[in-house]
């Protein structure tokens, strides 16, 4: 496989400064040399930067909003591009703001191919949140609302990214901390909400499986976008808003595993980890093989039988 991989240095859309250090932590941390002893050609194609270089703790928040939406506009081109060339785009953010763009560019390449387009969001929170809804006013608890058509963003977030993706094709996993008037919104727009309770209930294994064989059963296009606060905050600390009671060591891997499996996805977003809350590397470590596995790195041999085929 063929991956191109992006980093998003910006933490513009976030009120907590330090996930904008989060690519250089993973590659720190090995994340190419990971994948290419996987077997895979990876190509380390460098930083998507905004144009808004002074990263100043008090700049207003239109300001922050710009440097969102210009670096939404580049990741967006260069999703697309890689996808048209038939390579597998990961971008390493950053905060969870990059996801506007570069699932836009994921939708523009599934539009023009006529794949159905699934989006698999691994996160403590929904993400679902609008302008009007927010209580922080961060854009990173906003992308999913926005790409699934939320109208209430105003006259700079129209066309590119809004509306691009249909509500009844995401899977938010691992939700624990949502928002009352976002839950409402979630639950209107029919997204599917796998929160901590349905994993302790069911277990990931069949949970992945009704999420994937949706994506196989029309041969779609699935899009990875994985926060690691969907981690447990124990295991992995570098997250600007932990919440207690994540996905513990071997259900993320699991969750991991089985995408690799299916063989369905075809881009990937790994987003908001803060070295600067990290304790010494753990989570930039966790996230680069959590990213192994996703890529097919296994315990032992084993032979992959499709859910298709079950
Ligand atoms: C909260 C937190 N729901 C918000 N969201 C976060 O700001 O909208 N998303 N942290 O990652
Ligand atoms: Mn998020
Ligand atoms: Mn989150
Ligand atoms: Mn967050």
């Amino acid at each position: 496989q063929a991956i191109d991989l992006f980093g998003i240095p910006s933490d513009a859309g976030a009120s907590c400064r330090g996930s904008g250090m989060g690519p250089e932590a993973l590659r720190v941390a090995g994340l190419v040399e990971t994948l290419a002893t996987l077997g895979h050609v990876v190509t380390d194609r460098g930083d998507i930067t905004g144009s808004d270089r002074a990263r100043t703790p008090w700049r207003l928040s239109d300001e922050r909003n710009a440097e969102v939406l210009d670096i939404a506009r580049q990741s967006s081109a260069e999703a697309l591009a890689s996808l048209d060339a038939g390579r597998l785009p990961a971008f390493v953010g950053g905060d969870h703001s990059l996801s506007m763009g570069t699932i836009s560019g994921v939708a523009r390449h599934c539009a023009s191919v006529g794949k159905p387009l699934f989006v698999l969001w691994v996160d403590a929170h929904g993400d679902f949140n609008t302008p009007a809804t927010s209580e922080t006013g961060n854009i990173h608890g906003m992308p999913l609302a926005l790409l699934c058509g939320e109208p209430d963003f105003g006259p700079d977030y129209e066309g590119e990214w809004r509306g691009l993706v249909d509500p009844r094709h995401v899977t938010i996993f691992g939700a624990r901390s949502i928002d009352r008037p976002e839950r409402q919104l979630l639950e209107r727009r029919g997204v599917d909400v796998i929160d901590m309770r349905r994993i302790d209930e069911m277990g990931v294994v069949a949970l992945m499986r009704e999420v994937l064989a949706r994506v196989e059963a029309v041969g779609g296009h699935l899009h990875v976008s994985l926060d690691v606060d969907a981690i447990d905050p124990a295991i992995a600390p570098g997250a600007g808003t932990p919440v207690a009671g994540g996905l513990t060591f071997r259900e993320a891997h699991l969750v991991m595993e089985m995408i690799h499996d299916s063989g369905a996805m075809g881009s990937l977003d790994v987003v908001e980890l803060n070295p600067y809350l990290d304790h010494a590397g753990m989570s930039a470590r966790l996230l680069v093989d959590l990213t192994a596995s996703l890529f097919g790195r296994q315990i032992m041999p084993r032979q992959v039988v499709r859910i298709s085929e079950t």
